[in-house]
């Protein structure tokens, strides 16, 4: 059976390229008939998400600035949804961000400024944009947030963004107990490793890699079809008694001791 999103609006934020999660997430909602609205940080990508979006042709996509660091932004971003969709029903948070630096050697070396800026960027802008999202979800909505095992476990590397997820974890709890009164959902999907920019250059990615394909009851990686299909489900009333729930898309890896 097809998932059917017609008639229904979600937000995407933090597509850079066609290999961000966020994508996935994207063209699973658009597959069912959703409208999307895209928001992206910096000029930086401004273009390449501008193209990837005209390849959905979809008339309806918005693609709009969000920098989650900066209220201003936040507040005239959902005000320009207002104004142009009304209400909508549902927001994907694919957004996190550390210093380089702090993604290696010992957790440690962090120091205050980059500690609070990967838990700017990562954590409290689910909190945020789900304040903001609020207004907007009037027929109710459904949140989904995007977490990694190592805000549960210590996997080397990881350092202050672990410190961060697990925060963003904790953030998607207590929101879910203020906002099930309003009938909004809110929960994460813990996804397995997969290739995409912000993955670059950190670690040894390929080992990370070959040892879930050895390892992971299903021995494969995880897709961004996988995570949109789990998104998808998310979104739509199949998941209506789920809320607070942190949902493991990882082939089964996180089971391992
Ligand atoms: P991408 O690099 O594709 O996406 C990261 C996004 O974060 C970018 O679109 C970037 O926007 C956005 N971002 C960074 N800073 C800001 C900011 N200040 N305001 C708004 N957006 C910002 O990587 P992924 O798709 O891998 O990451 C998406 C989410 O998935 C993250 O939360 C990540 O932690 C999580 N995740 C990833 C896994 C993986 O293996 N890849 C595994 C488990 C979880 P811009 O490019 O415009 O700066
Ligand atoms: C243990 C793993 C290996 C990698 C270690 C740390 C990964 C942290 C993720 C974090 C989001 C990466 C960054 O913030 C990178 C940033 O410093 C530099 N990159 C950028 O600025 C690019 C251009 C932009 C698009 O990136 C962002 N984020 O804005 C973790 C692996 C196994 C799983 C992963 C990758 C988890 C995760 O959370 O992404």
């Amino acid at each position: 059976m097809q998932l059917s999103l017609q008639g229904k609006t979600y937000v995407v934020m933090g597509v850079a390229n066609k290999r961000s999660i966020a994508w996935g997430i994207a063209r699973a909602l658009h597959a069912a008939g959703a409208r999307l609205i895209f928001t992206y940080a910096g000029e930086r990508f401004e273009n390449e998400v501008k193209k990837l979006v005209a390849t959905l042709e979809d008339d309806r996509a918005l693609v709009l600035p969000c920098d989650v660091t900066k209220d201003d932004e936040i507040e005239a971003c959902f005000a320009q949804i207002k104004e142009q969709v009304g209400v909508i029903h549902g927001l994907a948070h694919c957004i996190a961000f550390a210093n380089k630096e702090h993604l290696e050697g010992e957790y440690m070396n962090v120091d205050r400024e980059g500690f609070l800026l990967a838990h700017n960027i990562s954590a409290y802008s689910l909190t945020a944009v789900a304040k903001a999202a609020k207004e907007l979800m009037t027929e109710g909505g459904s949140i989904v947030t995007l977490t990694y095992l190592g805000g549960e476990r210590v996997v080397q590397n990881y350092n202050v963004m672990g410190v961060a997820k697990a925060s963003l974890e904790a953030s998607v709890k207590y929101l879910a107990n203020d906002l099930g009164k309003y009938g909004i959902r809110v929960n994460a999907i813990s996804a397995g490793p997969i290739r995409t920019l912000s993955a670059k250059g950190v670690g040894d990615f390929n080992s990370i890699l070959k040892e879930i394909e050895e390892r992971a009851p299903l021995r494969r990686t995880t897709t961004q079809e996988e995570v949109g299909d789990t998104a998808l489900f998310l979104f739509s009333d199949l998941s209506r008694g789920v809320t607070g729930e942190i949902i493991h898309v990882d082939s089964g890896y996180h089971i391992l001791a």
